[in-house]
């Protein structure tokens, strides 16, 4: 063989491994990939502003950030960049804290730093002897690296980096992922894989993915994660396990992470030896205060405890006879002194309560406002049932103003399509923080209750159900990866526009062309609606199929507990559909203030999408359209059909602008999401029909299989369950 066919032949090789390998990459580098700017002009005018990197400090920190400065701008300049202990040559990028920054660079900082916190950071454009300068700084090392990763966003989003002069600070203190992971490596929820934490081999083997995990966090300004799932194991409260947890908080600590863990009520008895776990019993508050120290003593900034009592058979205050301000104080107790959080759940709702389920957690806790240590905030859904494709806000919100309130998001699809359907959730987390709770009357908007400014509560939080795994794109979906991003986002800023952060997101994990963001940014911002169209369309809810939660399943009755039934909560007959929790019914309206009662109580003034959470409504009812309820609804099922068929079109269009790998594995989910609507409408509108008695209106697609058919659909290994 001669030498060139030789050559050939490896090329040809190395061009047939490649791709896939980088795309792999690609996909594993989530909104970080720092890929070469293509546009020339917009790079060279880059070129001519960044010469070298100027650090100050060393801290691991400082050290986090210039090296992902020099990761960030070698990839997008296609460079590589030094690092220069001087001023003496123009355009340095400086990066320190405060307490860094000489006379001469702080004469270039009027009152920046009075306007952000201890997390905020600043970006500006300085001089120093007549050169021009960037300067990053903030007040602590963590301030610094939230910069550096802002200023690399400016790149990566191909904004100017001319006269820059940017002060940014989180508007919420604990920005956190709650990970539903277990010590065996399942995740409760979890669409993308084994969890990230390898039990068994920490402390000792330091994972990679566990740095990046850190970085992508820190990049969006994540300073929070609970490792594991609030259907807790006590065992992560051993000496085993904590051991391991320390390495990991140990990873996270350079990139302002800090580690919580849920505690199982019960774990004085199962791994302290104790006969109760009673709060008021001399010696399980002794044990919980030596737990603290044990774990405080190991990890020194530890953040606390998560808990999830009495709800869905986990242990709590209520198995002797206490309450959840009993339980939630004994551990705020024990972490106070070194200055440790309870965030209590408020996810609670029994079987054995005739009311409503969507009153239960109100009426269990409203009554305790004010009663919790000032280092407990409450962990509130974002709905009053769990986590449904569209849920009015939690009446809580604007129940509680003497108790801090901390909003729980889920970022992982488990009622939204698990890993296969395409749904922007920021969408979702967006129409909650901006509903008005007339708490103080119009305007005070769930958004102004936990970024603490209403009730003035020092205390803030937002946590979201982490949709994370070992899969190499770590969410499953790379659209997925958007909703990690954007719950980052709106954790940092809660009144930040999802298109925003749609938008940046595009820009930074697939292309800068005006032609490829423009039809994706709208694709995303419609797929929050397509699901509720084709899952729960007008206020439905909860009709999913048992257990897995994978498919429909209005028909299910037979469960042990009502509340778990789908038909509990469409109670569809021959008259009509909807929960009526107006004030002739459940009157869960009562729940909110007055003048949202009145508005929710009036199908007049009732928004639509909420019809049939507060309504059970006759079949012939009509619509603002004019359509019957049947027919509207029957629409509404094949609208979210079509927006599906569209979001296809958009994404097979695009196939010029990102790596073929991406692009494929998209398409063939976009095919899944598409049987799958399909799924939702034909098996929810046949089994309604029943009651209806009415044909399906024109333009509704006929359904592929019978209800028999459907019915029959058992998936015994869906993942997450
Ligand atoms: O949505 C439900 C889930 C459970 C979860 C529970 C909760 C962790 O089906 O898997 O348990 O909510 O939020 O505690």
């Amino acid at each position: 063989m001669n030498q060139s066919f030789f050559l050939y032949i490896i090329l040809q090789l190395y061009l047939l491994i490649a791709p896939c390998n980088i795309s792999a990459q690609e996909d594993y580098k989530l909104w970080l990939q720092y890929k070469k700017i293509q546009d020339n002009k917009i790079a060279s005018n880059y070129q001519s502003k960044i010469y070298r990197i100027y650090p100050l400090g060393n801290s691991e920190t400082i050290q986090a950030a210039t090296k992902e400065l020099q990761q960030g701008i070698s990839g997008l300049l296609d460079r590589k960049i030094a690092l220069q202990q001087s001023t003496n040559t123009e355009n340095m990028l400086i990066l320190g804290n405060k307490s860094s920054l000489n006379e001469a660079i702080l004469k270039n900082i009027k009152n920046e730093f009075d306007i952000i916190n201890e997390e905020g950071y600043i970006i500006k454009s300085i001089q120093l002897k007549n050169k021009k300068h960037l300067l990053i700084t903030g007040k602590t090392d963590i301030g610094v690296l939230y910069g550096v990763f802002n200023f690399l966003k400016l790149l990566q989003t191909n904004q100017s980096i001319e006269n820059l002069a940017i002060t940014d600070a989180p508007k919420i203190n604990v920005r956190i992922l709650n990970h539903w992971d277990n010590l065996n490596g399942t995740i409760e929820r979890g669409y993308a894989g084994s969890s990230l934490w390898n039990w068994h081999k920490l402390p000792e083997f330091i994972d990679q993915r566990y740095i990046d995990y850190a970085r992508a966090n820190a990049s969006i300004g994540i300073n929070g994660t609970v490792l594991n799932n609030v259907n807790a194991s006590a065992l992560i409260l051993t000496p085993q396990y904590l051991e391991k947890v320390e390495a990991l908080a140990n990873t996270f600590r350079p990139y302002g992470i800090k580690v919580y863990l849920t505690a199982r009520f019960s774990a004085p008895i199962e791994i302290g030896g104790l006969k109760t776990a009673d709060p008021y019993d001399t010696e399980v508050i002794n044990w919980w205060e030596e737990k603290a120290k044990e774990i405080y003593l190991r990890i020194p900034d530890f953040g606390g405890f998560l808990v999830k009592a009495n709800s869905e058979g986990q242990p709590g205050p209520q198995n002797y006879g206490r309450n959840h301000v009993d339980g939630a104080n004994m551990l705020a107790d024990a972490v106070a002194p070194f200055g440790g959080i309870v965030m209590w759940r408020a996810f609670v709702y029994s079987e054995h309560d005739v009311n409503d389920r969507a009153k239960q957690a109100y009426s269990e806790f409203v009554p305790y406002d004010g009663q919790f240590k000032k280092n407990v905030i409450l962990q509130v859904k974002n709905g009053a049932i769990d986590f449904q494709p569209r849920e009015p806000f939690h009446p809580m919100f604007g129940a509680m103003p003497k108790t801090p309130l901390m909003m729980e998001f889920q970022i992982t699809q488990e009622y939204l399509g698990f890993s296969s359907h395409l749904v922007y959730l920021p969408k979702l987390f967006q129409e909650t923080l901006e509903s008005d709770t007339y708490q103080k009357g119009k305007g005070t908007t769930v958004v102004k209750i936990i970024d603490g400014s209403l009730n003035n509560h020092k205390i803030t939080g937002i946590a979201g159900v982490a949709n994370i795994g070992n899969d190499i794109n770590w969410t499953g979906h790379p659209f997925a990866q958007a909703n990690w991003y954007g719950f980052g986002r709106q954790a940092w800023n809660p009144y930040l526009d999802s298109e925003t952060i749609a938008e940046d997101w595009l820009r930074m994990t697939f292309s800068n062309e005006e032609n490829f963001i423009k039809p994706v940014k709208e694709m995303m911002l419609e797929s929050r609606e397509a699901i509720v169209n084709y899952m729960t369309p007008l206020g439905l809810h909860h009709i999913m199929d048992t257990g897995h939660h994978y498919g429909p399943g209005p028909w299910v009755s037979t469960l042990s507990r009502p509340e778990w039934n789908p038909v509990y909560y469409h109670k569809a007959d021959t008259k009509g559909i909807g929960f009526d929790r107006s004030k002739t019914g459940s009157n869960a309206t009562a729940q909110y203030a007055a003048e949202l009662a009145k508005i929710f109580d009036n199908t007049a003034s009732c928004p639509e999408k909420d019809l049939l959470w507060f309504h059970h409504l006759s079949w012939d009812y009509k619509l603002k359209n004019g359509e019957t309820l049947w027919n509207g609804l029957a629409l509404k099922y094949q609208e979210g059909v079509n927006q599906v068929e569209k979001m296809q079109t958009t994404w097979d269009q695009m196939k010029n602008y990102l790596d073929e790998t991406r692009f494929k594995e998209v398409q063939m989910l976009l095919n899944i999401q598409r049987k799958e609507a399909k799924w939702w409408r034909d098996a929810c509108l046949l089994y309604f029909q029943q009651f209806s008695g009415k044909e399906l209106p024109k333009g509704v697609e006929k359904p592929t299989q019978t209800l028999n058919y459907f019915q029959s659909l058992k998936f015994p290994f869906a993942p997450g369950n």
